[in-house]
């Protein structure tokens, strides 16, 4: 098959295309601006595969999209790129609507008169909004965005709902929980809180710390989307999750613990706004009709993941020396996150 993936060059994205490249015979055609968030270093090796393509360029540039749709024949579009970051759409909602919105819809369009024949589009489990205590998410549940991250995701997966319901077109929904693993860009929970412990500095946590989130191994997340890609029915949704719901304060006390570091690093901050407390995900459909389950158990995972940032230092070092200094000073330091709250 042809294949177009977008956002392959970010954290998702770069592992599915890796998982494409060693494991099928598919061509790949890479599309992703490297905003921030895309690195080439994510997929080196790879640029000399003759199955492989990078092209640097936008979802919102109908002219590049559409060429590259015929120019290479594709069959198949996986959607992953995305402005992808919260607290990021707290701070400047526009680029969210913009890239995953009308690029979205760009695509969409784009694949439709290409005569794309399997379209999957990489949702979240953060469109459903927020849980109580008890309840898990499922595709039937109603989408109640709280962030404008999640209503810009919402509103492009209700585009696909659209384009199925309207034009027929063979557009799947995954709506995944939290990754974990390598390659994640480091102002995400995880690799946030390893790079500052190896570095001796606070580890902020929002809030009480007490807001659950359910987490899956990045390779276990592209090995479902690839059963949806190749099986999955057009038109419909597929949760997918790790059965691995966690405390936040929970999972950075492990993560301390693993990297041999003081709890005292722990440092509660300003609440995000609007956050979610909990998300659970019931996957029982993808399951049952797509035989895919979560492979790798939380503790192994996390055992890579410190494994893989411990020996991969510069690929993070020169990521937080960047531009991205000057976000964490402005998220973090004096006038952003630096008050106290913690557990009552
Ligand atoms: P990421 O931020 O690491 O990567 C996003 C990629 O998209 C980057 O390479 C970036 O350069 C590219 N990109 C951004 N704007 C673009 C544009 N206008 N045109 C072309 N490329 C562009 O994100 P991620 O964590 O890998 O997430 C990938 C997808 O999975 C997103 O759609 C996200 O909403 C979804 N998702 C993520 C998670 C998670 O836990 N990370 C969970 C569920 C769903
Ligand atoms: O410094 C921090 N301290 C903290 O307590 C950061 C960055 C996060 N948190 C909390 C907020 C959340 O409760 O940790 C939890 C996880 O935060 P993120 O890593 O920012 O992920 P989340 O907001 O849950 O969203 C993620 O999962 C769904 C991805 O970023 C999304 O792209 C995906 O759709």
């Amino acid at each position: 098959m042809n294949i177009l993936v977008t956002g392959g060059a970010g954290f998702i994205g770069s592992n599915y295309v890796r998982l494409l490249l060693e494991g099928s015979g598919d061509r790949v055609v890479n599309l992703d601006l490297l905003t921030y968030a895309g690195n080439l270093a994510n997929l080196a090796g790879y640029e000399k595969d003759p199955r492989y393509r990078f092209v640097r360029g936008d979802i919102c540039d109908r002219e590049l999209v559409r060429g590259i749709l015929e120019d290479e024949k594709i069959e198949a579009v996986v959607h992953f790129a995305a402005e992808s970051h919260v607290d990021r759409s707290v701070e400047g909602p526009e680029i969210f609507i913009k890239t995953n919105v009308l690029g979205t819809e760009i695509l969409l369009e784009e694949s439709r008169a290409a005569g794309v024949e399997r379209f999957v589009m990489v949702s979240t489990d953060e469109v459903y909004g927020s849980l109580g205590d008890d309840g898990q998410f499922v595709e039937s549940t109603p989408l109640a965005p709280n962030s404008p991250y999640a209503a810009s995701k919402a509103s492009a997966d209700l585009l696909c709902r659209a384009f199925f319901k309207t034009f027929d077109f063979p557009v799947m929904v995954t709506r995944c929980s939290n990754n974990y693993g390598p390659f994640q860009f480091p102002e995400k929970l995880i690799p946030l809180m390893i790079a500052n412990a190896l570095e001796d500095k606070p580890l902020p946590v929002y809030g009480d710390g007490l807001n659950v989130r359910d987490w899956l191994y990045v390779g276990d997340h592209c090995l479902a989307v690839d059963a949806v890609l190749r099986n999955g029915v057009p038109g419909d949704i597929y949760n997918i999750g790790g059965c691995n719901e966690m405390r936040n304060l929970d999972l950075v006390r492990m993560l301390v613990d693993k990297l041999g570091k003081s709890h005292d690093l722990i440092t509660f901050v300003k609440d995000r706004p609007g956050h979610d407390r909990r998300y659970a995900i019931d996957a029982a459909k993808i399951m049952t009709e797509l035989d895919w389950k979560p492979d790798v158990d939380f503790q192994t995972g996390l055992s890579r993941t410190v494994d893989w940032y411990l020996e991969n230092r510069v690929w993070w070092e020169e990521i937080r020396s960047g531009d991205y200094t000057s976000y964490y000073e402005k998220m973090y330091g004096d006038g952003g996150r630096h008050t106290s709250g913690g557990p009552s």
